[in-house]
């Protein structure tokens, strides 16, 4: 995963008011023991509360977002007749796919839950997306239509925010896709990748998702070098 070649990190970066935290999808079902378990997911819990407590001492803000799907999802393998999860999939209007998913992250149920041991103090807002039943949302900005709106666009320049930091799960989902659309959105995006795991699925889906953000100006960072 880290073997992408000229992954270059940024060095010194001062937090402050501009800046916010954004924790993706830090959900039972992503995590070791959930319905979409992504490896390592447990690994990173720690990290990324350490990142809520010191994002919140450079009055940064935080924000969370949760998966949070209705039951009989069109992205759930089990919605679909003889498919199962992982298999490919893709709707024409790129709303679904390109694979299918376990069922996971249904809206009241345990898998949709923030982990326990997740600190929720410091958080300003929680974004939930995915919850149309036709469309899935890998990103916490729009959804994969690539024109329905979450609103954190919208929130985050209202509150003069102009530089976000990404973390969570997965990497090569909801946490590339969402560092993307930050980028078209206009934010100077950053990706915290020691606070991230991958699903890599289809192969190389880790590399392609590192390369296809660094082509695109997200830039990457280690947390020793946010100050
Ligand atoms: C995610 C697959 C399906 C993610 C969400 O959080 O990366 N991946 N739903
Ligand atoms: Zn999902």
């Amino acid at each position: 995963m880290m073997s992408v070649k000229g992954l270059k990190f940024e060095k010194n970066i001062l937090l402050g008011k501009q800046d916010a935290l954004i924790v993706i999808d830090m959900q039972n079902d992503f995590i070791p023991g959930g319905a979409l378990p992504v490896e390592g997911g447990d690994e990173i819990i720690d990290g990324i509360n350490d990142m809520m407590k010191f994002f919140k001492s450079k009055d940064s803000t935080i924000v969370l977002s949760q998966d949070w799907h209705p039951k009989g999802h069109l992205s759930f393998a089990s919605n679909h007749p003889n498919k199962n999860p992982g298999d490919e999939f893709q709707s024409e209007d790129g709303a679904i796919g390109p694979i299918l998913w376990p069922d996971h992250c249904v809206q009241g149920k345990k898998g949709a839950n923030f982990h326990r041991r997740l600190r929720k103090k410091e958080v300003r807002a929680i974004i939930r997306k995915g919850i149309n039943p036709l469309i899935d949302s890998y990103s916490v900005f729009l959804e994969n239509d690539k024109r329905t709106e979450t609103g954190l666009s919208g929130y985050l320049k209202t509150l003069n925010i102009t530089r976000i930091f990404i973390c969570g799960l997965a990497l090569d989902y909801c946490c590339y896709f969402s560092a993307i659309d930050g980028i078209s959105l206009g934010f100077d995006t950053y990706f915290l990748i020691e606070l991230t795991k991958g699903i890599d699925q289809p192969q190389n889906n880790i590399s392609n998702a590192l390369n296809d953000m660094k082509s695109k100006g997200v830039k990457f960072v280690k947390t020793t070098d946010l100050k």
